[in-house]
């Protein structure tokens, strides 16, 4: 079943409620310097301006740029007294963008993430091993106050030490497994070698997020662990995880009530209802940090209806790339996750990495596949028939022609988070 393709803005009721709603960020927001100068400039003094949704969509769009324009803290709409937790962006360059919380917004993430968690089947008689890193990243505090919310047994284990994580699972008998789906991949790898079974383990569900990945990866994971899995959602600049969650139609994310979300083309125009573009989110209800048109840099679609789990509202497509990834190779845009399908569907496991470097002033894209350790010992022609195949596949999908490199297993680095799926050496090359 999909969804009935219908928006709010059809339904004068509920275009009155998102307005309602919006207008009291608005407000939250306009007393902090940077909206002020910006909303200013198009006329907008007080919340009462906005006048309909369209008007709303006439604000000026906030980007990462202008959170780093106003770091640390130039962005709170409360005074510091009131923030109980700070978390900041995993950014690698530069200062990172960091986001404040009041005690409210720490009760309110927590109930979004805990009625995220409940769509996917989670209870609170699960064990939940929690193996997103805990710190300023908002991965493992935003999925541990979420199950403590609903009563779920927690364990704090964070990323890395994957023995340990796999030793806990046996023993603590965990049902819920958190982390990135790369991450996940890895487990199930450490597991196949560990001398622990499948069935010493109780796990059934999977909330995997932080990362791009695709259907292929999902079915892979599933079938390694024996287990649902399911894609969570979310960013630090928004809140963190927990702003879209699957449900167990796998139908979409559904995007929590206390998120507008609009999607928008290069130029910053809204794109109609079920077109893919980038993701823009205004935040309903936050104190400590609102955030009003966050353009998320991810690349999605949007869709309204009732969903055949009852819920009603917005759900939103996988992220398949954010804008940042996307790599122009020849003039041709590429998206690891178009190499990472066409990977999967030749057979191959997604331990993979893109490298693009320069031969004079041609790009080349070279696509490093692991080959795992039975097919390692194959015939040298079967092992170049796979990769010829492959090769005609990615060429087919990309429009360009690159280079399979077949690697020893376990060549290519595991991820304990974020997986890291290009290697870029143009620039370096000048
Ligand atoms: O990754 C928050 C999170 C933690 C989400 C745990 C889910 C689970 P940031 O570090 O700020 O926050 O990174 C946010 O990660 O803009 C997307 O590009 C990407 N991302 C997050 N979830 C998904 C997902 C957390 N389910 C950035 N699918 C976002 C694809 C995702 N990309």
């Amino acid at each position: 079943m999909g969804l009935v393709s219908k928006g709010p803005k059809e339904t004068e009721c509920t275009e009155e409620q998102w307005l309602k709603s919006l207008r009291k960020t608005v407000e939250r927001v306009l007393p902090i310097p940077h909206y002020q100068e910006s909303y200013g400039a198009i006329g907008i003094t007080q919340a009462e301006d906005i006048k309909s949704l369209k008007d709303f969509e006439r604000l000026p769009l906030t980007t990462k740029e202008d959170l780093r324009k106003n770091y640390p803290f130039g962005l709170f709409a409360e005074p510091m007294e009131n923030i109980v937790r700070l978390h900041a962006s995993s950014g690698t360059t530069g200062k990172p963008t960091v986001v404040g919380y009041t005690r409210q917004d720490i009760t309110l993430w927590a109930k979004i993430v805990a009625n995220g968690l409940k769509r996917a089947g989670v209870t609170k008689k699960d064990v939940v091993q929690i193996a997103y890193g805990y710190g300023l990243f908002t991965g493992g505090m935003g999925l541990h106050y979420g199950c403590e919310e609903m009563g779920a047994i927690v364990v704090p284990i964070s990323g890395g030490n994957t023995a340990r994580q796999l030793m806990l699972m046996r023993d603590f008998g965990t049902t819920v497994l958190a982390c990135t789906p790369s991450y996940a991949l890895f487990l199930a790898e450490s597991l196949e070698e560990s001398g622990i079974s499948r069935e010493e383990l109780k796990l059934k569900i999977g909330i995997f997020g932080a990362e791009p990945w695709t259907e292929g990866m999902r079915e892979e994971i599933e079938m390694r662990l024996g287990i649902k899995a399911f894609d969570i959602y979310g960013l630090s600049e928004i809140m963190g995880p927990g702003v879209a969650m699957e449900c167990s139609a796998h139908q979409g994310l559904h995007i929590d009530e206390h998120f507008y979300p609009e999607i928008l083309d290069e130029e910053g125009n809204p794109l109609p209802v079920g077109e893919r573009g980038e993701l823009v989110i205004t935040s309903i209800e936050k104190e400590g940090f609102p955030v009003l048109r966050y353009r998320t840099k991810d690349l999605t679609t949007l869709e309204y209806g009732t969903c055949s789990c009852g819920q009603v509202g917005w759900t939103m497509g996988r992220v398949s790339a954010r804008v940042d990834d996307m790599l122009i190779i020849r003039g041709v845009n590429v998206f690891p996750s178009q190499v990472e399908e066409a990977i999967l569907l030749e057979g191959f496991e997604p331990h993979y990495l893109l490298v693009v470097y320069r031969v004079g002033n041609l790009d080349q894209l070279e696509v490093q596949v692991e080959v795992n350790e039975t097919s390692f010992f194959d015939e040298v022609r079967e092992l170049e028939g796979r990769q010829d195949r492959l090769q005609k596949r990615i060429e087919d999908v990309l429009g360009i022609s690159v280079r399979i490199r077949l690697v020893e297993p376990k060549s290519i680095p595991r991820s304990e988070g974020k997986a890291i799926r290009v290697i870029d050496k143009r620039n370096k090359e000048g």
